[in-house]
């Protein structure tokens, strides 16, 4: 029997970076979050994520994945081939949405670095799969059968949470809502509003040792977890202002507070959950000294890791690269911006 291959997708998601974050879950199996967070989409980092369907293999243990242009296909992983099948349930209401997934994924960037592969990765395998199972080749053709960005992005969530922030660009807002079923992601800024550099400074390449969904359920064993949770929507309303008035300053101060307390949640969770290391204090320490003194206009956050995300005017990018790597030789710069939402296109040739 010859096999049907539907026509083949590519789906390009960018990383985010979070300036509010997603730390906690008042449900776990459907990824609601204790709060609302805000994303600033990234440019270069992103997932490239390209899928065909199958027609005449039904089972869902056919999906396969190679990982890098060049990779040897393997089975998905359980917990993905769970996603895959949930989400093939839900692109079913509109239309068909058969066969297994032949998929094929790369990273622009390394992985356990600090930058969210689980939210480029799932954005980006969400959108491919749709395109693959309904036939659309583009957003638009997704949105003429009823698919538009807030239920992908929808969709995307249930694979990881921060994956619903990166199907947008500019600066994403991700609403918990009353209930599971009121929560909503959209770009409340776009990238033209306010372009901003983010320079990734890896100060330790070594894979974290607890995952997200594991540090996520230690959070309210933290006695802070609690007043955090009632004060956000203050902070929250405070750095949409900031942005609205593109005041870096204000921004930066209040990105800088969140990420530290975000830390001190998983410092104070029971088991203690260290994401810092040596050198991301020692190289807070120097970037503190150097503001203070007016030598450089920059502002950290992190993520659930020890490298830390500069947030510096476009215009400063550069110089401020240089300074890093002049006092800090042997940690590498990444060098990214704001960027757009996730994009989906037809390949031809695959
Ligand atoms: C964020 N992080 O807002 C926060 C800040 C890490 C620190 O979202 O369990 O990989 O897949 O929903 O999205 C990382 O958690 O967790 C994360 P799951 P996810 O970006």
């Amino acid at each position: 029997m010859v096999s049907r291959e539907s026509v083949s997708v590519r789906a390009v998601a960018p990383s985010n970076i979070a300036l509010i974050k997603y730390w906690g879950k008042s449900d776990a199996s459907l990824n609601w979050p204790a709060n609302d967070s805000l994303s600033m989409t990234l440019h270069h980092a992103r997932s490239i994520t390209t899928a065909r369907a199958w027609t005449d293999a039904q089972s869902p243990g056919s999906h396969r994945i190679s990982f890098g242009d060049a990779g040897t296909a393997s089975r998905v992983p359980e917990k993905t081939t769970r996603f895959l099948e949930w989400l093939r349930a839900e692109v079913a209401r509109h239309g068909s949405a058969t066969g297994a997934l032949d998929i094929t994924t790369r990273n622009t960037f390394p992985s356990s670095c600090g930058i969210a592969s689980s939210a480029s990765g799932f954005a980006a395998l969400t959108m491919a799969a749709t395109g693959a199972w309904t036939g659309a080749r583009t957003i638009a053709d997704l949105e003429n059968i009823g698919i538009d960005r807030a239920k992908l992005a929808a969709w995307a969530r249930r694979g990881s949470g921060s994956a619903c922030r990166s199907i947008h660009g500019g600066y994403v807002h991700w609403q918990r809502g009353a209930s599971p079923a009121g929560q909503n992601v959209s770009s409340a800024f776009s990238r033209d509003d306010w372009p901003l550099a983010d320079l990734i400074v890896l100060v330790d390449d070594k894979a974290k040792h607890v995952s997200s969904s594991e540090g996520h359920a230690r959070a309210f064993t933290s006695l802070l977890m609690a007043p955090r949770v009632a004060a956000l929507p203050e902070r929250l309303r405070e750095t949409v202002r900031a942005i609205e008035s593109r005041d870096l300053e204000r921004l930066g101060t209040i990105i800088e507070g969140e990420a530290m307390e975000m830390h001190s949640v998983m410092m104070t969770s029971t088991p203690r959950t260290d994401y810092f290391s040596e050198p991301t204090t020692r190289f807070l320490a120097w970037l503190r000294a150097e503001r203070v003194a007016g030598n450089l206009n920059a502002w950290f956050t992190l993520d659930a890791g020890p490298n830390p995300h500069l947030i510096c005017r476009p215009e400063d990018s550069a110089a401020i690269a240089t300074r890093i790597k002049k006092e800090f030789p042997a940690f590498p710069v990444i060098e990214d911006h704001t960027g757009n939402g996730a994009t989906l296109e037809a390949v031809d040739g695959h």
